[in-house]
């Protein structure tokens, strides 16, 4: 695109904005607080959302009775650290109406968590619920530029998942056009977004890359049949070199959106056109790092557990939620103008850390390295067994580029292994098997995908 005489540039890697193209801030009263006001907002929401859960929620009345705490005792929020954490395990001990502070007949929605194994966990919403998810919503397609001249190729799947009702009531709320493809039938998505000439894709990182697999495939040319200029992805872990593969493969800007059902739904941070952490919107969601052993409360900067507070939800508030996701809070003024504290990517979460002949190990860990090797492909899969009860073993297996499967290329292609399973024992302080594995060969995922299989448990 020409730049207009006295356009100002700003230099955004895969593609280029000009700065008078940037989205003006959703809600400006509420991205833009000063910090002490936002502080002051959160204690005042906290003091009523207790007072409110414990009057309608059994479970919470008698948590709060034991710990003896109720809504008077709130002054600020330091005194957040005194009230009790909620936990998954709470959520399903009262499966699956159990958590809800409303009568039945005014629960407008019911969506659920992707649990892949027993009983989802389920979350309910109130007509205002949903018009806080909408506003979440609009804030965070806006902050990722997204405006009611885009089109998005909306791939997440619709259904308990929130992923695709999400995104949608969000577009539907700042205007843009959505095309409500879910996810599945790869072939037809590719199609479609050449026809349609989608301006915005969102999905997981996962199915993105299955996506540019078949433009691969198919041999398009993203950059002249393609009109993608931006991606919003999340719903599971990715790392940095998911990010720029992604951008350079399918010719886009990605950018990092996180959430979880219990919560809200996709909504609860979005990370900006600057890359550089997601910022939470604190009016509704208070966030704290704990330390996942003792539970105490962790300074900005330091990882750790992502508890969060809803501060403003009427079908099922949740109070201290244990999120069991690893990441860091951080401070400080962002360019885009917002004053939202920041949370990091999510680095793992502390139940699929694997401990390894009794060695911490994160996947992460191990997709950061694999990826740092250009023969590797983003697919890989880890595997955790204890053959006859005896020594944990880890099986690495990662496609690897085609070019190495051809006859001529067997010895380097042995060298290339040596030297990944190299690296990963040095990494990580546990010796691995690697398997390179042929283009393909492993499962593809159209939502989440399932990385680690731990047969540890099976025994
Ligand atoms: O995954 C909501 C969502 C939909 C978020 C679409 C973003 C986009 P659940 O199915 O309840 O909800 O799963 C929540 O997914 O606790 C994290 O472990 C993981 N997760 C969500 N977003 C991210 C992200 C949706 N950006 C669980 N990075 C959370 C890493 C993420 N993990």
């Amino acid at each position: 695109m020409a730049a207009e005489p006295g356009a100002v540039s700003v230099d955004m890697g895969a593609k280029t904005l000009r700065r008078e193209d940037r989205v003006p801030i959703w809600n400006p009263k509420f991205e833009t607080m000063p910090r002490r006001h936002v502080g002051r907002l959160q204690a005042e929401r906290l003091k009523k959302i207790v007072a409110y859960a414990s009057e309608r929620v059994p479970f919470y009345n008698k948590k709060f009775a034991q710990a003896r705490m109720s809504a008077a005792d709130i002054d600020s929020l330091d005194d957040l650290k005194r009230l009790p954490f909620t936990e998954k395990s709470d959520l399903r001990d009262h499966y699956p109406f159990g958590l809800f502070a409303v009568p039945r007949d005014q629960i407008a929605r019911i969506h659920g968590s992707s649990g892949t194994t027993g009983k989802p966990t389920v979350a309910g919403y109130t007509r205002a619920d949903l018009d806080v998810w909408a506003e979440v919503m609009a804030r965070a397609l806006s902050m990722a530029g997204v405006t009611n001249q885009d089109r998005i190729h909306n791939a997440y799947g619709y259904g308990l998942f929130t992923g695709g009702l999400g995104v949608h009531i969000g577009a539907d709320r700042i205007g843009a056009s959505v095309v409500p493809i879910s996810s599945g039938l790869t072939k037809r998505q590719v199609m479609l977004l050449e026809d349609i000439g989608a301006t915005v894709l969102t999905c997981t990182p996962s199915y993105a890359l299955v996506i540019a697999e078949a433009v691969d495939e198919q041999r398009i040319d993203v950059q002249r049949r393609f009109k993608l200029r931006l991606g919003i992805f999340g719903a599971e872990p990715w790392t940095e070199n998911i990010r720029q593969e992604i951008e350079a493969r399918l010719n886009l800007r990605a950018l990092n959106i996180y959430g979880l059902a219990e919560i809200i739904g996709p909504g609860v941070a979005q990370e900006c056109e600057h890359q550089n952490g997601m910022h939470i919107f604190e009016d509704l969601f208070l966030p704290e790092v704990i330390d996942p052993n003792t539970g105490e409360p962790l300074p900005f900067g330091e990882e750790g557990e992502l508890v969060l507070t809803t501060l403003a939800k009427e079908a099922m508030p949740l109070i201290r939620y244990r999120t069991r996701d690893r990441t860091r809070l951080f401070t400080g003024p962002c360019a885009c103008g917002r004053t939202l504290v920041r949370m990091d990517r999510i680095l793992g979460r502390t139940d699929d850390m694997l401990t390894v002949r009794g060695v911490n190990v994160f996947p992460q860990v191990i997709e950061k390295t694999l990826l740092s090797f250009d023969e590797v492909e983003p697919h890989y899969q880890i595997v955790v067994d204890r053959p006859k009860n005896q020594l944990d073993t880890v099986e690495v297996v990662a496609e690897a580029s085609p070019r190495l499967f051809q006859p001529t290329q067997t010895e380097r292609r042995e060298e290339l292994r040596r030297t990944v399973e190299n690296e990963l024992a040095q990494t990580l302080g546990v010796s691995v098997d690697v398997k390179l594995a042929g283009p393909k060969t492993l499962e593809r995922s159209e939502g989440k995908t399932r990385r680690i299989i731990d047969k540890r448990q099976l025994q």
